[in-house]
């Protein structure tokens, strides 16, 4: 693809995406914004772009700094990605595994990050690392904070793809109340400001087929980590 192609693709895209039904978002905290079926136009771009990513940067169960092995295997793409090992949760410029830099993050992925992050009041928002999480069923992701990122002025965008989870969303203390919000295949999360380091996770994943993914669920979590 030339860059002319790629730039009016973009520009395309960007039009297609800034046009998202209100009725299908909604406010989960301040600063947190749910737009349902955001991603589904671009689904199966986004899915042949992520089978490119996972060729060149496998899935993998990463290791806790207290020595478990995570249950969601995970990847990244962009300038950085997110790892966990003995020392520490951390990004890094390159992936262990090879000890070649991250795949780039495809102009799809960045584009519909992005726009979803204008849609939520997130202006130039340019996300340079994507961690991918890939459930199988009875996989869950435990209560946390994202803060292994440099600036937390920074929104956070997520993209739901595959089996539908339940996603709880909690407060600023791990004890807090949660919310519990079915995530579908589709649907896109932004979230910063006030609600920027809101604890949140993943029920176990219950067993189910989809068209696209199989019996998986991917997660795709933008972030401007540096
Ligand atoms: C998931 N998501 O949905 C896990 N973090 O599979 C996250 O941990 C997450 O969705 C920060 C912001 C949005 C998220
Ligand atoms: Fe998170």
């Amino acid at each position: 693809m030339s860059m002319t192609d790629n730039f009016t693709s973009d520009l395309f895209s960007q039009a297609q995406w800034s046009s998202c039904d209100p009725s299908m978002q909604s406010v989960l905290a301040a600063g947190a914004l749910l737009m349902r079926g955001l991603a589904l136009p671009r689904a199966e771009t986004l899915w042949s772009a992520l089978q490119h990513v996972l060729e060149a940067a496998p899935l993998r169960h990463m290791i806790t700094p207290g020595g478990l092995r995570m249950s969601v295997a995970m990847s990244n793409c962009g300038h950085c990605g997110w790892i966990s090992d003995r020392g520490g949760y951390r990004y890094t410029a390159s992936d262990p595994h090879s000890g070649h830099p991250w795949p780039a993050m495809p102009a799809t992925f960045r584009v519909l990050a992005t726009s979803a992050a204008a849609l939520a009041g997130f202006e130039r928002f340019e996300p340079d690392a994507c961690l991918i999480n890939c459930y199988a069923p009875g996989t869950r992701l435990s209560l946390h904070q994202d803060r292994d990122e440099r600036d937390f002025a920074h929104p956070i965008v997520s993209v739901s793809l595959g089996l539908p989870a339940t996603f709880l969303f909690g407060g600023l203390r791990r004890a807090d109340a949660t919310e519990r919000v079915a995530l579908q295949h589709g649907d896109v999360l932004a979230w910063g400001g006030p609600s920027r380091l809101h604890y949140h996770g993943v029920l176990r994943l219950k067993e189910g087929s989809h068209t696209m993914t199989g019996r998986f669920r991917f997660n795709l979590t933008f972030r401007r980590a540096t």
